[in-house]
């Protein structure tokens, strides 16, 4: 698959690519002590978790929710500045709205392809609502469930679904890379064919005028809140789309943060 290393990477040619292919992946955006520090965080997590509750989340898959939560792994990979780059282009301006730690464990089967956007009742087409981003912290293989996805559909006719004719690719990446996703791009996350499971962390982003999928605001306790920094508590939710949208008692959501329990 074509890369592009995070070194030479600017946030014009990765929301150019991205756009125009509905996804890209950047290597080398996390070192190695990066990944294993999140990962082994991770497993303390995903000891307390359970599998998914239907074939979407998967019978044999792991999800982290209320991310933000249960670990602080993530908070400056939430707040990267090539990510922002990005997302300031494709997005202009977003929020978190599903953060999730997704362990495909083995003999899961693939799941169904689907557009993340979908969930929102938006005509086709629309401009991009939702960038998504796909964090490998193990291998991505054929094999063990790396996501696949169909270049180009995010720019499909509207009410196209995949068929037979649609080449499926796989997103086979290291530890350390990062897949960008459009909402429209149709994708899912793979069998896991393997004795070994699979962990990978969606930092999944809206545009800020909608409802995040997750309700940060009551998912991560306003005392873990307080101690972030501004900007990933304004992606978390403590934020105003302008002029308004998101005001508490007539002010901006921030104030509660300093005010009261
Ligand atoms: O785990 C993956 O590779 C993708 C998962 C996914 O697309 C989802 O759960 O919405």
């Amino acid at each position: 698959m074509e890369t592009i290393p995070a070194a030479t990477a600017t946030s014009e040619e990765v929301a150019r690519r991205l756009t125009r292919d509905g996804y890209v992946v950047i290597t080398g955006m996390l070192d190695s002590g990066g990944v294993q520090a999140a990962k082994d965080d991770l497993e303390r997590v995903l000891a307390a978790t359970p599998t998914g509750r239907n074939s979407f989340e998967g019978y044999s898959t792991q999800r982290v929710y209320a991310l933000f939560a249960k670990t602080r792994m993530f908070d400056l990979v939430a707040t990267d500045p090539l990510l922002l780059g990005v997302l300031d282009r494709v997005l202009v301006h977003y929020q978190l709205s599903a953060p999730v730690g997704i362990r495909i464990g083995p003999g899961e089967q693939a799941q169904v392809l689907h557009r993340d956007d979908a969930i929102y009742p938006v005509p086709e087409p629309h401009p991009p609502l939702v960038v998504n981003t796909m964090w490998p912290l193990d291998e991505f293989t054929q094999e063990n469930g790396a996501t696949r996805f169909i270049p180009g559909s995010h720019d499909w006719a509207p009410g196209r679904t995949p068929g037979p004719e649609d080449a499926v690719r796989t997103a086979v990446m290291s530890p350390g890379s990062v897949m960008f996703y459009l909402g429209s791009l149709w994708h899912g996350g793979g069998a896991n064919r393997t004795d070994k499971p699979r962990l990978g962390v969606i930092l999944e982003y809206a545009a800020g005028w909608l409802r995040q999928q997750e309700n940060h605001c009551l998912a991560v306790p306003r005392d873990v809140v307080r101690r972030l920094p501004e900007r990933l508590q304004e992606l978390l939710g403590y934020n105003i789309y302008p002029p308004f949208v998101g005001y508490v008692d007539g002010a901006h959501p921030r104030r509660v943060l300093s005010a009261g329990p």
